[in-house]
């Protein structure tokens, strides 16, 4: 798909009310007919059961776009009803480019082979007896927001912002893992490669491989799930979520980048001049506010509290603002312990609305210094050609009637 099909399909997607709730909705058919009892002390309570599911009236899922097949998709996480910084593993957002394969972990294997003293092939079982560590680390699809380019398109948070998910991943330092294999000079690239039907394969400095890269087989304190990659996959903190691959069986140590199709055709950003930037790898501030946000309804005058996330590849986010009038002024927002480096970062600004019509935005600025750009000027540098990486202010209007809209502001 060209920039324009691929822009004008996600239109008419979210034209058509964005998108289908995803599989398996969780819904449980056995108590689903019966009402709640009135008084829950007077009945004796459910059973126990061996794996925990949440409250049947709890109903938020996530979103799937409407692609042409299940399995080359993308689904976004609700945002809206996001608490904390944690996504749970069942909501986290997922982007296939063809399906979930179905791994058996006592089959998989990882390879470390290519300019290394000591090729190796890997068992789970070996993976797991290294010296492991947690992180929790946000991964954020470079094609987050990419309907908002042009004009408002996704009605809500989860359509705007929704390719952004927060767990804690557990594995083993790729340099560890490295280093046993024995690096050879003059070795400067990895290639990473994914055991999934599409074989995802990515170019990836070997600098940031021996600084933070984990393989990783744990999220949020469970085995990782099939969506993210189970049972193996690569976490690079703040980077554009294409270059984590799932399900990952090789890693190549090489001298130069490979030039796959995801560092080429895709995943590359074509500038106004016609020029295009390749492998931009980090993922700029960000911020959103996800509540109030797009079709929300606020019941009338009087306080809320506006909330929302804050992210940064760079590290850790310093200070996020707020406004209520279109960004003519701003004030400071309380960021929410613990603020971690390439974590979402919550943060909360107590407000009382007048019941006039109000423009809400939210600015990140990150421990470097980057401050999160207006639309107007990140599209002046940017132009519209591109489809990733998409870092700028998100605007929410709320209406006097209460309503609230995605505006370009
Ligand atoms: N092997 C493999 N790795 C993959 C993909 C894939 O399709 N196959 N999708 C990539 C893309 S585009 C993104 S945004 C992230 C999404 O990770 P998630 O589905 O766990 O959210 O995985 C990346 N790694
Ligand atoms: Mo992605």
């Amino acid at each position: 798909m060209n920039r324009r099909d691929f822009c004008s399909t996600m239109v008419a997607a979210v034209a058509a009310g964005v998108a289908r709730p995803g599989v398996g909705a969780a819904q449980s058919p056995a108590t689903v007919e019966k009402p709640a009892p009135d008084d829950p002390t007077k009945e004796l309570g459910g059973p126990v059961r061996p794996y925990g599911e949440r409250s049947r009236f709890e109903k938020a899922v996530r979103q799937q776009f409407p692609t042409k097949t299940n399995e080359a998709s993308w689904t976004f996480t609700p945002l809206h009803e996001s608490r904390g910084i944690i996504t749970p593993s069942a909501l986290h957002f997922e982007r296939h480019h063809a399906g979930v394969p179905d791994i058996d972990p006592s089959k998989h294997r990882l390879m470390i082979h290519g300019m290394v003293n000591r090729p190796m092939i890997l068992t789970m079982d070996e993976i797991h007896r290294f010296p492991s560590v947690s992180h929790i680390y946000f991964i954020e699809c470079s094609g987050n927001s990419s309907t908002e380019w042009a004009k408002p398109t996704a009605k809500g948070v989860q359509g705007t912002h929704g390719l952004t998910s927060g767990s804690e991943w557990t594995g083993v330092p790729l340099a560890l893992l490295l280093k046993e294999a024995g690096v050879q000079q003059g070795a400067t690239w990895i290639v990473a490669e994914g055991a999934d039907a599409a074989v995802m394969t990515r170019s990836l400095p070997m600098k940031k491989a021996m600084d933070d890269m984990l393989v990783a087989y744990g999220q949020n304190g469970e085995a990782i799930r099939p969506e993210q990659g189970y049972p193996l996959r690569l976490i690079i903190p703040g980077w554009e979520g294409n270059s984590q691959v799932k399900w990952l069986r090789r890693i190549k140590v090489v001298d130069k980048p490979y030039m796959t199709r995801e560092e080429t055709s895709k995943y590359t950003d074509l500038m106004p001049d016609g020029t295009a930037r390749q492998f931009t790898f980090e993922m700029e501030a960000k911020s959103v506010i996800t509540s109030p946000s797009g079709g929300q309804k606020l019941p009338g005058p009087g306080f809320y509290e506006v909330t929302g996330l804050a992210w940064s590849g760079r590290g850790k986010i310093r200070s996020v603002e707020v406004s209520t009038d279109g960004g003519k002024s701003w004030k400071p927002a309380q960021l929410q312990e613990p603020v971690l480096r390439f974590a979402h970062v919550r943060f909360r600004f107590p407000w009382k609305w007048d019941g006039q019509e109000a423009i809400l935005q939210s600015r990140a600025t990150d421990e470097s210094g980057y401050v999160q750009p207006r639309l107007a000027d990140f599209v002046k540098i940017r132009g519209v050609n591109s489809v990733y990486h998409l870092n700028a202010i998100q605007s929410w209007k709320v209406a006097a009637s209460g309503e609230v809209s995605n505006v370009h502001a």
